[in-house]
């Protein structure tokens, strides 16, 4: 069975993984105010990930005969100054993420939690992917500048993103 504090910490995290899906879906709206819709399927595609983080660490707490509690949502922002700003925040906020994961890693590894710890592994590996996904388009901007064909080209590249719909076990712990 989960731990108290464990089962505290990983409803924080969901309310975490709740806030990035919102947050990424504002500045999908915001993208599509632009007219960048390749940017907004982007943060479309992000959102729906950020779901099925929230899910696993929803799923874990059931799993191990926890009470999940679902907490207070903060609203997200809705205007950036420019694409470059929404990507730099998204990355910004990766980090944050990275550093909320690596608070469970450390509970897990003084309770010891070895459940927990399975689950953990998969959301450090992911965690690098989030922030180099993240860092790569804020370069991209950056390196494009003024340029607006450049602005184009990009959109039409984070368009081709999609979701796909985990399978059961990827959803779950492994
Ligand atoms: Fe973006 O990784 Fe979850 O929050």
């Amino acid at each position: 069975m989960i731990s108290k504090k464990m089962q505290d910490a990983m409803n924080e995290q969901i309310k975490y993984e709740l806030e990035s899906a919102y947050l990424y879906l504002s500045m999908a709206a915001y993208f599509h105010s632009l007219g960048l819709d390749g940017m907004a399927q982007w943060m479309r595609v992000q959102t729906q990930e950020e779901m099925v983080h929230a899910m696993k660490f929803f799923d874990h707490i059931k799993d191990r005969g926890g009470r999940v509690e679902l907490l207070p949502l903060a609203q997200p922002k809705r205007e950036w100054s420019s694409p470059l700003v929404a990507f730099q925040e998204a990355y910004k906020h990766e980090q944050f993420i990275t550093s909320k994961i690596n608070d469970l890693v450390k509970i897990a590894k003084e309770e010891p939690d070895n459940p927990a710890n399975v689950l953990l592994h998969w959301f450090i590996t992911e965690q690098v992917e989030e922030e180099a996904s993240t860092s790569r388009v804020a370069q991209a901007l950056e390196r494009i500048g003024d340029s607006g064909q450049g602005l184009i080209m990009l959109d039409r590249e984070l368009s081709t993103r999609t979701f796909t719909i985990p399978t059961k076990t990827e959803t779950s712990q492994s």
